[in-house]
């Protein structure tokens, strides 16, 4: 997998990539960073990349040129040194993009090569995002100075998931916890911090029981903290078991959810009854 990331600001990029598994990615050969600087591209002798917008208004917008140029240039180097290679992306980093998630990382780790353009200032000119661009990423629903930590988040979230890069007692960790679920609450020794102790559950010994208190923290967890998660893959009726044993059901019905219990026999559901003659259906009889 390649990345080439296109930027006004290269520096930025001194830190992240230096470090812990990106770097160990880098120097095993399973992902390669390309950091370009559009100043480069320009042709002017005051390396104008930016511009005042026509029709007026606040703030500069980045001009089209240099951007072309730059992924232009890019292009041409990645093909030239890898003859397989058959597609590229031109991500443009902005915040009208598509909201980044992980099942978006998930895809892209299976593209051969990306290119991430770093928008800044109050934007980039529009024939960009139409003659160049394949997709447009935004991060999140805030405002930042610019695309160069999106890349960032990007390039990170993304080679984590390069086959390789992982090693296999992590991607199994990864794989048995894409569950749409939060995680559930982790101890370490000691056994009691500062009069706090570890549950009990924990220290028994019985897999099947730490198995199950796990499973129903991050069951409670997910209720009480993303019960949005809980709306795209409802709980099966053992999950719902377990969290009635210890969520309260007003907390299960702000979810949608109804509490379940394990002794109760489905009933069988009979229809209303018709309304009395003169009443519709939205009006309560005295
Ligand atoms: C005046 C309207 N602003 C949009 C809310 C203009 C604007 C602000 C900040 C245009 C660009 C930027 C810089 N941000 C990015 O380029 C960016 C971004 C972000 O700010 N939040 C989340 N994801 C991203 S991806 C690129």
């Amino acid at each position: 997998m390649r990345f080439d990331i296109l930027t006004l600001f290269p520096s930025m990029f001194e830190g992240p990539f230096h470090s812990s598994i990106v770097q160990r990615a880098r120097s095993r050969g399973l992902i390669a960073i390309g950091i370009h600087n559009i100043r480069d591209y320009t042709t002017d002798r005051h390396h104008t990349a930016d511009d005042y917008p026509y029709g007026g208004g606040a703030g500069m917008v980045m001009k089209p040129g240099p951007i072309f140029a730059a992924v232009e240039a890019t292009l041409a180097e990645a093909r030239a040194s890898n003859p397989g290679l058959e597609r590229s992306d031109v991500i443009l980093l902005t915040p009208q993009g598509r909201l980044f998630r992980q099942s978006m990382a998930e895809e892209l780790s299976r593209h051969q090569h990306l290119v991430l353009i770093c928008g800044h200032y109050e934007g980039v000119d529009e024939r960009v995002r139409e003659h160049l661009v394949t997709d447009e990423i935004s991060i999140g629903d805030y405002v930042l100075t610019g695309g160069e930590i999106p890349a960032m988040v990007i390039v990170d979230a993304v080679t984590r998931l390069v086959p390789g890069v992982l090693g296999s007692q992590e991607s199994a960790f990864e794989e048995s916890h894409a569950s749409g679920l939060l995680e559930y609450p982790q101890y370490t020794r000691p056994p009691v911090f500062r009069g706090w102790a570890v549950p009990d559950v924990l220290l028994s010994g019985n897999h099947e029981a730490i198995a199950r208190w796990r499973r129903q923290q991050a069951l409670l967890r997910t209720l009480r903290r993303r019960p949005d998660l809980l709306l795209t893959s409802p709980p099966s009726l053992p999950d719902l078991i377990l969290l009635t044993e210890v969520a309260s059901p007003d907390e299960l019905k702000a979810a949608g959810l109804q509490p379940a219990y394990p002794e109760a026999k489905r009933r069988r559901r009979r229809p209303a009854p018709p309304a009395p003659e003169g009443i519709s259906e939205n009006e309560l009889p005295q």
